[in-house]
């Protein structure tokens, strides 16, 4: 953590919860740097989190108010929260698995309504903290302890799922692009609606090792070389496309 974040850090919570190479502790800078350019009153500021590594960002690490709730209804108590207090910054961290699976529909249905959350999902394609299971995330043929022989099902492609439920402010960016990842949290605190921001995050313990990747080195270079802007996507063949993982601000609503 660089020291001038430090401040908004909790008092005595020591350590890390993160495995050596896991991809959520670089989130968990990005959103604090976000929040320090913007200046914003930890005060006025909600986190609440669901179950899983992810949930971890926010609560116990953050010094301010932080929801640790039950796993797939971080969204539900947000909502909650917003309803009674529309004058709090209400911001959702939280896994893929504790968002899309578990919690799928009710990221969905707050998508659908546009209530005026910030929610960052940390999308490592498992289940993590419970030892690697699949996910709705997970690609199709990954290994996973669950699907030894490979994933059968086809991922979600969070991003569209959740524009498609009619979200206001929809980016995906990778923990390796921080410039880019940090602007969207900013415009995603800003932006009245259902922000969401799908955070690829690099799993080399529960992912990476039964997929070939076992160097958290590999994870962090893979990504660096298969996320690609939209625009620089354009560019590319059919074939070339397939390989890259695209990224961006696939949506943002007028306000
Ligand atoms: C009702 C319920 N079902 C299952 C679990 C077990 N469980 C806890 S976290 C988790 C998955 C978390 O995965 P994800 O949200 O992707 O977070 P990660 O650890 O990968 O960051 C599961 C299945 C639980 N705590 N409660
Ligand atoms: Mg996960």
């Amino acid at each position: 953590m660089a020291r001038a974040l430090e401040k908004y850090l909790r008092p005595g919570v020591k350590g890390t919860p993160f495995c050596p190479g896991c991809g959520h502790g670089i989130l968990m800078n990005h959103i604090l740097r976000a929040i320090d350019e913007l200046k914003m009153d930890m005060k006025k500021m909600v986190f609440v989190s669901g179950i899983g590594c992810a949930a971890w960002i926010p609560s116990p690490h953050f010094d301010g108010d932080t929801l640790h709730t039950l796993h797939g209804r971080a969204v539900a108590f947000a909502t909650g929260v917003k309803l009674f207090n529309p004058d709090l910054h209400v911001m959702v961290v939280s896994g893929d698995g504790d968002l899309s699976s578990i919690g799928g529909n009710h990221l969905i249905h707050a998508a659908r309504r546009n209530i005026d959350l910030t929610v960052i999902c940390a999308n490592n394609m498992i289940y993590g903290m419970t030892g690697g299971q699949v996910a709705s995330t997970t690609p199709k043929g990954a290994q996973t302890v669950t699907t030894p022989a490979g994933n059968p099902y086809r991922p979600f492609d969070l991003s569209k799922l959740v524009e498609a439920a009619g979200a206001a402010y929809v980016a995906r960016y990778a923990v390796t692009q921080p410039v880019a990842l940090i602007h969207a949290i900013k415009t995603a605190l800003l932006h009245v609606g259902f922000a969401f921001i799908e955070v690829l995050s690099p799993c080399p313990t529960q992912f990476g090792r039964r997929n070939r990747q076992d160097r958290a080195e590999d994870m962090i270079q893979e990504l660096v070389r298969r996320c690609v802007l939209e625009e620089e996507a354009a560019g590319l063949t059919e074939e070339e496309r397939a390989e890259k993982i695209i990224t961006g601000e696939f949506l943002q609503w007028p306000e």
